[in-house]
């Protein structure tokens, strides 16, 4: 579904790797040129994956696509008096998202921090029940944040930090639909641990274009589950790279994170070289749109 060669590849990669490994304990020489084979094969893992969620973009009738990001922007203010309750028959079912991935990256793409996994096809966690139509696979994690901006705010409060998590589901003809799962934070004086393994290694991709690679950790660390408790709205995904039109998942329980782990993020510099305190979108008119709150 969405590499088979690279999944191909890697296999074999991964066979003749244990031999490899062993040869490596041996000369240090050979241990250097394991490294960078490794971190080769991740890199190409990566820009397969970019380039895939690039083509599938332009794929789209691009006029089609424009009118309809028109008509449902984001962010925008979660107002009490319009939000409709639903009641769900089932909770959200999240799957693989306890499972170790074989890598994780994180990139400064000069918009944004953007969060990556690379792990075989049957093991990409995915997003089912509630009323979703179907599976809905991870794609990437990104983060909006500024002092009281981030980009979705409820009854007009404001939060300091936003992760948004992309899923997509296989439609007809190629197409896909999209997810995006988003987790708001306020700031407290406690670290959030849970973060901490981002925003350490934040300072190792200051400028647009590095990356690093993760040690390793599962995903439903960072994406805590909820069956319920969110709003959903249909609105637009933006990384800065792309914009697409998205469903997306609010978890109305807001988390923490400390003033200490937010500056990392303003740290970052931006594609015209600047550092910018907010990388948030402006809050957009819900117009006709439904809002609803499901529990
Ligand atoms: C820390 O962040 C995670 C999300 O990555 C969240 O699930 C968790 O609740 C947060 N912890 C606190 C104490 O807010
Ligand atoms: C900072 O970023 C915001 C949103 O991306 C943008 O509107 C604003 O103009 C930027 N400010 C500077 C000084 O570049
Ligand atoms: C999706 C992605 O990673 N896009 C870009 C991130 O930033 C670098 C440098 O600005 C670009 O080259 C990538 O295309």
């Amino acid at each position: 579904m969405f590499f088979p060669m690279i999944d191909h590849f890697w296999w074999k990669f991964i066979n003749c790797f244990g031999l490899v490994m062993k040869l490596a304990e041996d000369s240090r020489v050979i241990m250097m040129l394991v490294s960078c084979i490794m971190a080769v094969a991740f890199i190409l893992n990566i820009h397969s994956g970019r380039t895939i969620l690039r083509d599938v973009v332009n794929a789209m009738a691009n006029r089609k696509l424009k009118a309809k990001l028109d008509r449902q922007p984001s962010p925008i203010n979660i107002a009490e008096n319009r939000v409709t309750i639903k009641q769900l028959k089932l909770p959200l079912i999240w799957k693989h998202y306890e499972d170790l991935p074989m890598a994780t990256v994180l990139e400064n793409n000069g918009s944004t921090v953007i969060l990556r996994i690379y792990t075989p096809l049957n093991f990409l966690p995915y997003l089912s029940g509630a009323d979703l139509t179907g599976k809905y696979h991870f794609v990437e994690a990104i983060f909006k944040w500024g002092t009281f901006q981030s980009e979705h705010s409820i009854g007009k409060h404001q939060f300091c930090l936003e992760m948004q998590a992309l899923h997509r589901s296989p439609q007809e003809k190629g197409a896909f639909e999209y997810l995006t799962l988003s987790y708001l934070f306020a700031v407290s004086r406690v670290k959030n641990e849970s973060l901490q393994g981002i925003c350490d290694n934040l300072m190792s991709i200051l400028h647009p274009g590095s990356s690093i690679e993760l040690p390793p950790f599962e995903l439903g660390s960072l994406l805590r589950h909820f069956a319920g408790g969110h709003y959903t709205y249909h609105g637009t995904y933006d990384n800065g790279d792309v914009i697409l039109p998205t469903i997306w998942i609010i978890n109305s329980e807001i988390s923490h994170v400390s003033s200490r782990q937010l500056a990392h993020f303003g740290a970052l510099y931006r594609r015209d070289g600047r550092r910018n305190s907010t990388n948030s979108r402006q809050e957009q008119p819900l117009g006709s749109r439904q809002l609803y709150f499901n529990i």
